[in-house]
């Protein structure tokens, strides 16, 4: 009865949301879209668990978000590029160098796109990698733990729009540069009127070992255009990866004229197995660079952040063979290979056709040199030679295509706003569905892999417009979630997302959970600040620093009443989260402090620096409400002037020897 009541309520609150959107007069067809069953279909009963875990770009918030699907329940926001008080990321003294960047502390990225580690093509849950667009950078984030675990950041490049694309067993993931740039090794400082004679693109191929660590491997120069979006081959095509491209004009200035002029810009294919032959044969050169490459250290609870010097550039000038230009309509986004391998997917957003390229072609055209010329000494294969064939009238500005494991594929409509199923064989349309509103990137669970596990696509829209209550200038950013079981896709969800999504990646809840740790040990922590019990509590002075190794357990800190510390001290508190229980973490913050908070996981440390402005005594408390007596766990920190003779001392459950001048 009461789950008939929720129901209804589901049910009316669906038809409130429909009238409205009727009253602001938009597109026709918003409710049909909806069917009757969808509720109960997007539905997952309190107590359930979700059947994926949805990982999204933040886009401009610089973070990732994780969701539960089909619910579009929200988890967690894991921070990867942006400080996040929340946690403390980028604040506390031992995750501050993940944000370390050769222009120095850069507190904020552009996360764009999402790539799930894989092993044979299938993702294997160990791992996320995300892209930063700006201060070009590629984030590692460890799955057992949601936490950021390495940045690398990329020399040559500017605006890392193109990565980070996976190959099938994660052997790499790529990054292509969005802006040419003069390259890191010559002087920079060059009229941008030089365009064409002083800018070039690059392709970088970042090495993954199997503990995740990522190394640049090479780099390929390449000539001045705009790299956009990228997919490995897989089967057949392992070995290779595609790059989509746009303004293969050259243009420095109002591209969105001079950009759009030719008829066709290029995909770009690497042979990255032939790439690392000539890497062996030492065809590449050495080229001096700066960029840092960042650790969390997870035993050590601690970020250290290194600046590498050199990078191996590979000129397609001294390496027959290694890569190609496919020409492709308009200004191609999207960039993707199907789950065979054999068919890669161009998306000119301003094409009226979907051209749909075969491997087997391009393998073909090599081997007969079926060339239409070549681009700055690139070889550019004849397009029909390399063409599958074109999706007729599919609909308005085509950018991101994904596939389910029947052999159809989903592809998003920016301008007629839609999302549109084919199949890959025939090129057929099959059915489309409208999208609320302008959708860009679209998704289907295990979709960019070999093996899709299908049932869904989720679309990530750009514009709102009606769909939620209004929030002030800036409405909610929003997905919606549409059954792809049946032959007909099915809206059954809209789902307000963080940041502005892009790319998303979704896999089975089972490859993720068996594995999320509960704790940090305690006896591993391995930080030098640990106090790893009460006995070690305490507080030192060394010149104008005051270190307080500082112990936090259910409910109280060791020590809370802390005196002797003057004004010109730096105090670091060290806090040791002395916890083994799963999901008990402390918080820790200080009145005034010019900082964020602490939130110390269990068994780990976590320091905030904090500068005292003024005298006064000042309180410090838990954030995170952990027991029921978790308000009474505070304590008290007094700050005296510079020339003061207060001694150092320090307590807790008593109070510190009487002293003649605590009157
Ligand atoms: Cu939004 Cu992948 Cu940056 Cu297309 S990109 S939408
Ligand atoms: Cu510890 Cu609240």
């Amino acid at each position: 009865m009461k789950h008939f009541f929720l129901r209804s309520l589901i049910a009316l609150s669906l038809i409130l949301v429909v009238f409205w959107g009727m009253q602001s007069c938009k597109p026709k067809g918003a409710q049909s879209a909806v069917s009757g069953d969808a509720a109960e279909k997007a539905y997952v009963a309190p107590g359930k668990y979700d059947e994926f875990y949805d990982f999204v770009s933040g886009g401009f918030s610089g973070q990732m978000s994780v969701y539960g699907l089909p619910s579009g329940r929200l988890f967690r926001v894991i921070p990867v590029f942006s400080v996040d008080p929340e946690k403390g990321y980028g604040y506390s003294e031992e995750t501050k160098a993940m944000l370390n960047t050769s222009h120095g502390f850069v507190p904020w990225d552009d996360l764009h796109h999402i790539a799930l580690s894989e092993t044979n093509g299938i993702q294997d849950g160990r791992w996320v990698f995300g892209n930063g667009n700006n201060t070009p950078r590629i984030a590692r984030v460890d799955l057992k733990t949601f936490r950021t675990a390495e940045i690398i950041e990329i020399p040559n490049s500017a605006g890392n729009h193109s990565s980070p694309f996976i190959t099938e067993n994660s052997e790499y993931v790529v990054a292509g540069t969005r802006f040419s740039v003069p390259m890191d090794n010559s002087n920079g400082d060059v009229p941008i009127s030089s365009y064409k004679q002083n800018f070039k693109g690059t392709v970088s191929f970042i090495h993954i070992d199997t503990s995740g660590r990522m190394n640049i491997a090479f780099q390929i120069l390449l000539p001045g255009v705009n790299f956009d979006l990228a997919r490995a081959g897989k089967g057949k095509s392992h070995g290779w990866v595609f790059f989509s491209c746009y303004n293969s004009e050259k243009a420095n200035t109002l591209l969105e004229v001079n950009a759009s002029q030719k008829d066709k810009d290029f995909i770009l294919c690497v042979n990255w197995k032939k790439a690392e032959e000539y890497v062996k044969a030492g065809k590449a050169q050495k080229r001096s660079v700066a960029y840092a490459h960042n650790i969390y250290d997870e035993n050590k609870h601690m970020a250290t952040s290194e600046i590498e010097k050199e990078v191996l550039m590979l000129d397609p000038k001294d390496c027959p063979d290694m890569v190609y230009l496919m020409p492709c309509p308009k200004s191609p986004h999207g960039c993707d290979t199907d789950p065979t391998g054999e068919y890669i997917v161009g998306s000119g957003k301003l094409a009226a056709t979907i051209p749909v390229f075969s491997f087997t072609k391009i393998q073909k055209a090599i081997a007969d040199k079926n060339f239409d010329g070549d681009y700055d000494g690139i070889p550019v294969l004849k397009y029909e030679a390399v063409l599958h064939g074109e999706v007729q009238k599919p609909g308005l500005g085509p950018l991101h295509t994904e596939f389910d494991d029947n052999g159809n594929a989903y592809t998003s409509f920016f301008i007629s706003s839609e999302i549109v199923k084919w199949n890959v064989k025939d090129l057929k349309v099959l059915d489309r569905v409208p999208t609320y509103y302008s959708v860009g990137h679209l998704s289907v669970p295990g979709g960019p892999t070999r093996k899709p596990w299908g049932k869904y696509v989720i679309a990530y829209n750009k514009i709102t417009k009606d769909r939620y209550l209004p929030t002030g200038p800036e409405l909610a950013q929003s997905a919606q979630l549409y059954d792809i079981s049946g032959d007909k896709m099915k809206l059954i969800l809209d789902f307000p997302t963080i940041g502005e999504p892009h790319y998303a990646e979704a896999i089975p809840a089972e490859l993720i959970s068996k594995n999320s740790q509960k704790i940090y040990k305690i006896e591993d922590n391995q930080n030098p600040y640990a106090a790893k019990g009460d006995k070690y509590a305490r507080v030192e002075r060394k010149g104008n620093e005051v270190h307080v190794y500082i112990t936090a357990i259910r409910s109280h800190f060791n020590p809370d009443n802390i005196e002797g510390v003057k004004l010109g001290d730096i105090v670091y508190f060290h806090v040791t989260n002395l916890e083994q229980d799963w999901d008990i973490p402390h918080g820790f913050a200080v009145k005034g402090a010019n900082n964020a908070e602490l939130l110390i996981m269990p068994g780990e440390t976590q320091t905030l620096a904090w500068k005292p402005e003024r005298t006064g005594v000042f309180p410090i408390y838990c954030t995170d409400f952990c027991s029921a007596l978790h308000q009474e766990m505070q304590g008290y920190i007094r700050v005296s002037t510079a020339g003061s003779n207060v001694p150092m001392i320090w307590s807790m459950g008593k109070n510190a020897a009487p002293i003649a001048e605590n009157k």
